[in-house]
């Protein structure tokens, strides 16, 4: 169930931090950051700081770490330390403005299959890129195997507005995220391409026969929801068997969204922001028959990667979303209450451009910066 009204009512200013949970304290400690709320100390403990664009980052079973950079590169570190050593082979991308290898994840089952999987924008004829799910398997740190899995066509000119994110559910199907193309946002509200889509495939790439427009003439069998513009955030809830989604909005308008089989979450129909020139994109902000977002940002953060907290390590955050902010530079905690936003916390102000923010399988939650280049990993100090 989407909060409508409760999230619709809270236009989360960026610029105040007098929200609940206030941060008291927050300046650099020792040439990182620290963050004082009222229940946690959390020190930030830089691990690698020469990223250029870094996008995604997964663990192995074995404990290793791989973090993708745009331009077609995966770093493995180990021991929360870059190893020095690169995945080999990986496939040649699209690398222009957004697009290029985004993201990354590994198989639920990764222990007894080994499959990885990448989000990344295949190259095209005449600077066109399309985005492309692909699967392989680690021998040493070679890329063998390598299985196109999917390509969300048609394929477009330049890089705006490529997603992407891969997640999959207790179920093991896979869902992965794709922009509009952003110079043709009326994509996302037509069923014949992929772009403004979240999709919804096998882990082999084979459409479910349950999709929600797999009989319907003409529509791409793979999507699940559509009207989302560009969605560069995605998290699975394993307990409650939810499916989170932020999708960066145009100047003001980005969007947290509860991502429900089938539905419309409105772009370019009805948003709450507005183009970069100040002239309205719509007069209408709902719509019948569209979702409304749990909650959005006006102005803008810039919305990118998100997790949820699910670790004992940060009880006061426990149940609550992290979402990363480029514009704004920061770590933005929303403070959930089931599927309602209560309130968000701006966290590490000024760390660099937040590409994304995970949770490790030992609980710990780790973040990607550009500009900074930053990994770092944030450490309860009590
Ligand atoms: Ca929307």
């Amino acid at each position: 169930m989407v909060a409508g009204v409760a999230g619709i009512a809270m236009i989360f200013s960026c610029e105040s931090k007098e929200v609940d949970n206030a941060i008291i304290e927050e300046k650099p400690v020792d040439a990182t950051f620290a963050t004082q709320t009222d229940e946690m100390l959390i020190k930030l403990d830089t691990l690698y700081s020469d990223f250029e664009s870094p996008w995604g980052m997964t663990w192995l079973p074995d404990g290793k770490m791989l973090i993708t950079e745009r331009k077609g590169e995966i770093l493995i570190f180990e021991n929360d330390a870059f190893t020095g050593q690169k995945i080999q082979g990986l496939p040649e991308v699209h690398e222009v403005n957004q697009a290029g290898l985004l993201d990354v994840a590994v198989h639920p089952n990764y222990a007894e299959n080994g499959w990885i999987y990448i989000a990344y924008a295949k190259p095209f004829p005449d600077n066109k890129g399309a985005l492309t799910i692909m699967r392989f398997k680690l021998d040493g740190n070679s890329a063998v195997q390598q299985e196109e899995l999917i390509t969300a066509m048609p394929e477009w000119e330049g890089g705006r507005h490529f997603g992407s994110r891969i997640v999959f559910d207790n179920e093991g199907y896979l869902y992965f995220s794709n922009g509009d193309k952003g110079n043709k946002p009326e994509n996302a509200q037509d069923l014949t391409n992929a772009h403004g889509k979240v999709h919804r495939i096998h882990d082999d790439g084979r459409i479910p026969s349950d999709n929600p427009f797999v009989d319907q003439n003409g529509a791409v069998g793979s999507i699940w929801t559509y009207g989302n513009r560009n969605p560069q955030g995605l998290v699975y809830d394993k307990a409650n068997d939810r499916l989170w989604e932020v999708e960066h909005g145009p100047q003001g308008g980005d969007e947290l969204n509860l991502i429900e089989k089938g539905k419309n979450y409105g772009w370019p129909v009805i948003t709450y922001g507005i183009n970069y020139d100040g002239t309205p994109i719509t007069d209408i902000t709902e719509k019948e028959g569209m979702e409304q977002p749990v909650t959005y940002y006006v102005p803008s953060i810039a919305t990118c990667g998100m997790t949820l907290v699910t670790s004992d390590k940060y009880p006061a955050w426990k149940g609550d979303i992290l979402i990363g902010a480029l514009a704004k530079m920061h770590i933005n905690r929303v403070d959930m209450e089931g599927t309602e936003a209560l309130s968000q916390e701006v966290m590490f102000q000024d760390i660099g451009r937040v590409r994304q923010v995970s949770e490790s399988p030992d609980g710990y939650l780790y973040a990607i910066t550009e500009g900074t280049g930053l990994l770092v990993k944030l450490l309860p100090v009590n």
